[in-house]
């Protein structure tokens, strides 16, 4: 049985939310790793697939550690029902075959992670999927280019790698107008930061790999919704295409998000610094963090979120090479793809994370040769910044 955590207070919920009575007495939620569940009769089968009874049939279909980090992460949302998947990208796909068919249109922020891009151009497009990239910081060009078959208006806040910030509410409001459910990927911010359904988004999706899990060791993702009409059509197709999460990865990313908030307020602490300190350093061209006065959404970030979180964009005066100097220069963090850990990352989206992307698709999405990505770790902020400082004396 799941206890109530609803009246409890964000960090007792991510250690307690989702967690239920072990009838063992484990304080720590088991890993169930099983792939089918036995039934207590033929009649008590035929009961669970008719959903005329609660409980666990086949681990693809649901599993009780996988359920248990589901709600966790729903309570966090303030979602009702979470569907966790086998990877951030599971949950991105999930959301757009479960709302766009034949046809229909999607309208995204330009400036997503590059493969929740490609998978709607390069694949999507060949069952007539149509798509529309724009900047939805401007609500504008979001209004602009709904069209009467668009679905799904899908808002990534902020943006990976560009850090541009969208009003959700607004966002929600002009989708509504117009019949179009509003999907969020809350990655960047995590629901300690952000909360897209409190917001009038109708989804809000993760890529666990990131600050959720927060420690480089597990590769998920996460829908949440609050109304179950919908969960029930998302979760449909997950099953229907095989991107559940594993028991064990649901277990680790548990024990992740135990931590969340603290990891994000140390995090976040750091990169303000970190940000501050680059945008002062003579070689640095800009700065874009959603904590600094100098970024062009830092108004609708301070009241649309909790915090402005770790990760920073800059490009050096000496553009990409100098850029590639530093990224080859670092001691303390290491040079790699991924985000939002507990150790500092840095990373070239146009040669890496973007590299799918046309070079004109990524200088519109704001995504320049030389900008370079820092996910601030929770290490020293000195150490941080002196290694930073060691590499750009180099560049
Ligand atoms: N959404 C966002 C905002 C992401 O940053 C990523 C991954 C995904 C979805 C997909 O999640 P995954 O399948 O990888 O769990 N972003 C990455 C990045 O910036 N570097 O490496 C992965």
């Amino acid at each position: 049985m799941t206890k109530n955590h609803e009246k409890l207070g964000v960090f007792s919920r991510m250690v307690h939310a989702g967690a239920f009575d072990d009838p063992l007495g484990a304080v720590n939620v088991p890993i169930y790793q099983s792939s089918t569940f036995a039934f207590r009769s033929a009649d008590h089968g035929a009961a669970l697939f008719d959903g005329k009874e609660e409980g666990y049939i086949y681990t693809r279909i649901g599993n009780p550690t996988i359920r248990c980090f589901e709600n966790c992460v729903a309570s966090l949302e303030n979602g009702a029902r979470g569907i966790a998947t086998s990877s951030g990208l599971g949950a991105v796909t999930t959301v757009y075959l479960a709302l766009l068919g034949q046809g229909e249109h999607l309208v995204s922020t330009a400036s997503v992670y590059g493969p929740s891009r490609s998978v709607v151009e390069k694949h999507l497009s060949r069952f007539g999927v149509k798509a529309t990239f724009v900047d939805t910081s401007n609500l504008h060009e979001l209004e602009a280019a709904i069209t009467p078959n668009t679905r799904l208006v899908y808002v990534e806040s902020p943006s990976n790698p560009s850090m541009q910030v969208t009003d959700i509410a607004a966002a929600a409001r002009i989708a509504h107008d117009r019949g179009c459910l509003l999907a969020v990927d809350n990655t960047f911010a995590s629901p300690y930061l952000q909360r897209p359904l409190d917001l009038g988004a109708d989804i809000s999706l993760h890529s666990v790999t990131k600050f959720l899990n927060g420690h480089a060791d597990v590769v998920g993702g996460m829908i949440v919704t609050k109304d179950l009409e919908l969960h029930a059509k998302l979760r449909s197709v997950m099953v229907a295409f095989g991107c559940n999460m594993d028991p064990h990865q649901a277990y680790l990313a548990l024990r992740g998000v135990k931590t969340l908030g603290l990891r994000i307020d140390r995090a976040q602490q750091s990169a303000m610094t970190v940000a501050t300190w680059l945008e002062a350093h003579p070689k640095v061209e800009w700065v874009r963090y959603v904590g600094l006065p100098s970024h062009p959404q830092h108004q609708l970030a301070s009241k649309q979120m909790l915090g402005f979180g770790s990760m920073i964009s800059f490009e050096l005066r000496g553009g990409l090479n100098a850029g590639k100097k530093v990224m080859d220069s670092v001691q303390l963090a290491t040079l790699a793809v991924s985000l939002g850990g507990v150790e500092s990352l840095i990373e070239h989206p146009a040669s890496m994370t973007h590299a799918g992307m046309s070079r004109e698709n990524r200088l519109a999405a704001g995504i320049t040769d030389g900008l370079v990505r820092y996910s601030v770790g929770i290490e020293n902020v000195e150490d941080i910044i002196a290694d930073l400082n060691q590499a750009l004396d180099k560049a």
